[in-house]
């Protein structure tokens, strides 16, 4: 009878209590979960290893150490004047001559994708406040805060037409830029493609449905535009003139890494900077909706699958699609978490989200 009045006092309450617990945690991630995930498939193996890993990036020369502050995209003007968009709310500038200047404060921590404009200055994508410019003054204005009576948020990437018109990138419509990574969980998507035309002070939706929409450039004769889709790790070609004009084609895809932001060469190539959206932690959780469920509900556990701060590569592709090459620092010992790469002048300018310096390599 003792063990029966042991189980009865002692483990049979205990038992009730345990399950109560599991419960109420299961309660929590499912059914408080922000998101409503799909399964991910990841690129094939043969992409990842098809291109072989060298050590290139680690022969970057660091610009601007200690003061540039995770600048997430680069731009270098036609005068040769380096733009940078700082976490700290700085646009910070390289002179030809070497000097730095912190040129203007956006007051903002929000600072994503920048591109010159005709109209001198750069303009920049700001997460919360929209499309910011700021003209060869240094006074920033804001160019664009809403799209069709909604706010403009989480726009990512920008690129101006000779005609003026701007098409910029909004990365999710459902997640903001610090909850990024439940887009990537989700694995449905909420990306768009924008334009917006100056003399009609009109946006219209050019694509619609991308995955995580990443870094926008246009071609050297600007017939096509390409986006990049992070978590579909492909970029899209949509043409804009000629017979093809409106349809959308796969540029690229099967990447050894998510696109992030993309730049025109000055041969007409591309150079993408690729983030490491494809380790072991991504792959399980991308088979388990929840694993999804578990992360998204508690944040703090991203950082076990997250490879995005361990490695950094990018990939230089032709204006046809094929790859060139790929330069990489497998285990981010000098550089990491790259995500734009700014041809200029036989050189090659990185901007890193986990680096306060800007990378130079030449290009031989
Ligand atoms: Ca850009
Ligand atoms: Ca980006």
């Amino acid at each position: 009878m003792a063990p029966l009045g042991f189980l009865s006092r002692f483990v049979l309450p205990f038992s009730g209590f345990v399950f109560t617990c599991v419960l109420a945690v299961a309660l929590q991630i499912f059914v408080f979960s922000p998101i409503s995930p799909d399964l991910l498939l990841l690129p094939e193996p043969s992409s990842l290893t098809s291109l072989p890993t060298n050590t290139r990036l680690q022969g970057v020369a660091k610009l601007g150490e200690g003061m540039v502050k995770n600048s997430e995209d680069v731009w270098v003007d036609e005068n040769g004047v380096l733009y940078t968009a700082n976490k700290d709310g700085w646009i910070r500038r390289l002179h030809r001559d070497g000097s730095w200047e912190n040129w203007t404060m956006l007051n903002s921590q929000k600072l994503l994708g920048i591109a010159a404009t005709r109209r001198g200055g750069i303009i920049v994508c700001d997460t919360e406040k929209g499309l910011l410019w700021v003209d060869k003054d240094g006074q920033a204005k804001v160019l664009l805060s809403q799209v069709n009576g909604s706010e403009l948020r989480f726009a990512d990437d920008v690129i101006e037409a000779s005609d003026g018109s701007l098409y910029f990138s909004i990365a999710s419509t459902k997640f903001d830029d610090h909850s990024w990574y439940l887009d990537v969980l989700e694995a449905k998507p909420h990306g768009q493609l924008l334009k917006f035309n100056p003399s009609s002070s009109q946006t219209s939706i050019v694509l619609d449905d991308l995955g995580l929409a990443n870094g926008v450039a246009l071609s050297r004769d600007e017939d096509f535009l390409i986006v990049c889709e992070s978590w579909k790790f492909r970029c899209l070609k949509h043409w804009l003139k000629g017979d093809e004009a409106g349809k959308t084609e796969i540029f690229i895809d099967n990447l050894p890494g998510g696109p992030d932001n993309i730049n025109l060469a000055p041969d007409g190539s591309f150079w993408i900077a690729l983030v490491q959206l494809t380790s072991e932690g991504w792959e399980f959780v991308h088979a388990s909706k929840a694993a999804k469920h578990l992360i998204a509900t508690y944040p703090s556990l991203i950082k076990k699958v997250n490879g995005v701060y361990g490695k950094a590569s990018v990939l230089h592709v032709g204006a046809d699609g094929k790859i060139i090459k790929k330069l990489d620092d497998p285990d981010g010992k000098v550089i990491s978490f790259v995500t734009s790469a700014f041809e200029f002048e036989g050189h090659l300018y990185l901007g890193s989200l986990n680096s306060n310096f800007i990378g130079k390599l030449p290009l031989i």
